[in-house]
């Protein structure tokens, strides 16, 4: 039996490089966010048995705003994963932490996988697992993906998950007391109603119930028939939940507003809870260099110089690789010339091979070659130190001047380089 894995995360946080290391396949991985835009599946081997891993686009929230987030939500409710790794980064709990506590609101066979140790060392910054695991009442693992080492541990806890039957969900997230009855009373109903809803989750399809969540009532359609608005009951139990919440002055508005701040204040304080600072040189000479590639004032120039860089280097640089390779080809080109006539071959195939398809191909290789050998290995350079991301940030607001989107603007400037 292959065991179902699924790979969520922030963008850029290492999904596909956790992906590429255990499957041994070859997702597209880079320094910017958005690289992966469609599932991809593979197989990974881990004691004895067959995983089959799938790695989901990066997505910052799954509370259905676009559609990479209702593929990811869907993903997690009816795709039947037997675990869920969440890939967030070291270097940013906070902001990852938000969408771990979104998905274990909706399952708890999780892992929280907290990558990018190494670059998290380098800023000075420590994650209490332990700690984290204890709050979020699931299993933490410190991975570093490009060490595949470092995954064995990741493999040996979702293994565990996996075999494990334990199907009590811990809540880590709960709301005020009102929006609490209010889920109470849909929940009751819900159980009443539908056995075997997946995961057994009725709480979290009470909340979306109270949130009035058309999306997740038509995906619950498609995916398992269930018409949960033709069954009177559940009706009448949102209708009550409603009129509470609006007894207690909580509008829809505020309803939505309380559930997301909730989860970003209890992020916040937890991750102030597991994080340890310590300061080094690294970390400060790191801060005051972002500061001067990225401010107003300074981030444009200095774009401007590495760019003059760059294509003098691409253009002027490769004149001398190119005059070497051209002069090699001559010389090769005289010594073939000197075999065909030993050889006494008719002057009109000397001229098609030598004349013809030598030459032109060893011009070809000797212009082209030098410029690309040159220009790409700098562009993954810039990419692997995290400038390119920056050089995105500079030029974000010019773009969205021109009216395109910031997901565009973003593009643009990768599709430039590119
Ligand atoms: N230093 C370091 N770099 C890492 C680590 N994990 C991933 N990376 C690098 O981080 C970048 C992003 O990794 P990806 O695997 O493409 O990230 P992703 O989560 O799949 O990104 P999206 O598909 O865009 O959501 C790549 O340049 C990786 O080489 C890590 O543990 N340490
Ligand atoms: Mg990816």
């Amino acid at each position: 039996m292959i065991i179902q894995l699924q790979l969520l995360g922030n963008p850029n946080v290492g999904k596909s490089t956790i992906f590429n290391n255990l499957t041994g396949l070859h997702q597209h991985t880079g320094n910017w966010p958005g690289k992966t835009v469609s599932n991809a599946s593979g197989i990974s081997k881990f004691n004895n048995k067959d995983f089959l891993l799938v790695d989901i686009p990066g997505t910052y929230s799954i509370m259905s705003n676009s559609q990479e987030e209702e593929i990811a939500r869907d993903y997690i409710c009816f795709g039947n994963p037997d675990c869920t790794v969440i890939v967030v980064d070291a270097t940013c709990l906070e902001r990852n932490l938000n969408l771990v506590y979104q998905i274990l609101e909706i399952t708890n066979k999780v892992v929280v996988c907290v990558n990018l140790l190494d670059e998290a060392k380098k800023k000075g910054i420590t994650i209490k697992l332990d700690r984290l695991s204890a709050h979020l009442g699931v299993p933490v693992v410190g991975t570093i993906a490009r060490k595949k080492k470092t995954l064995f541990k990741l493999m040996s806890s979702v293994y565990n998950i996996c075999i494990s039957q334990n199907n009590t969900f811990t809540h880590p997230i709960s709301y005020n007391k009102t929006i609490e009855n209010c889920i109470s009373i849909i929940q009751n109903q819900l159980i009443d109603s539908i056995p075997n809803l997946f995961n057994n989750n009725y709480r979290w399809l009470s909340l979306k119930l109270l949130e009035n969540n058309y999306k997740i009532i038509d995906s619950i359609e498609t995916h398992l028939n269930i018409k949960l608005l033709n069954n009177p009951h559940i009706n009448n139990s949102i209708d009550v939940a409603n009129n509470l919440l609006l007894e207690n002055g909580i509008t829809s508005n505020i309803l939505k507003n309380t559930i997301v701040s909730t989860i970003l204040f209890r992020s916040e304080e937890i991750t102030i809870e597991v994080t340890e600072y310590t300061k080094n040189k690294h970390t400060e000479l790191m801060v005051k260099i972002d500061k001067l590639l990225t401010s107003k004032l300074t981030g444009i120039p200095i774009m401007f110089l590495f760019f003059a860089f760059i294509f003098w280097l691409t253009i002027v640089g490769s004149n001398y690789p190119s005059k070497f390779l051209s002069n090699i080809f001559e010389i090769l080109e005289n010594k073939l010339l000197i075999l065909f006539n030993t050889i006494h071959s008719p002057n009109w195939l000397t001229s098609i091979l030598i004349s013809g398809m030598y030459r032109t191909l060893s011009w070809i290789i000797s212009v082209m070659l030098p410029p690309m050998a040159i220009f790409f290995p700098l562009f993954t350079i810039l990419e692997d130190s995290g400038y390119l991301p920056r050089i995105a940030f500079n030029l974000d607001c010019i773009f969205q001047k021109a009216n395109t989107s910031r997901k565009a603007g973003l593009n643009n400037v990768y599709g430039v380089w590119v």
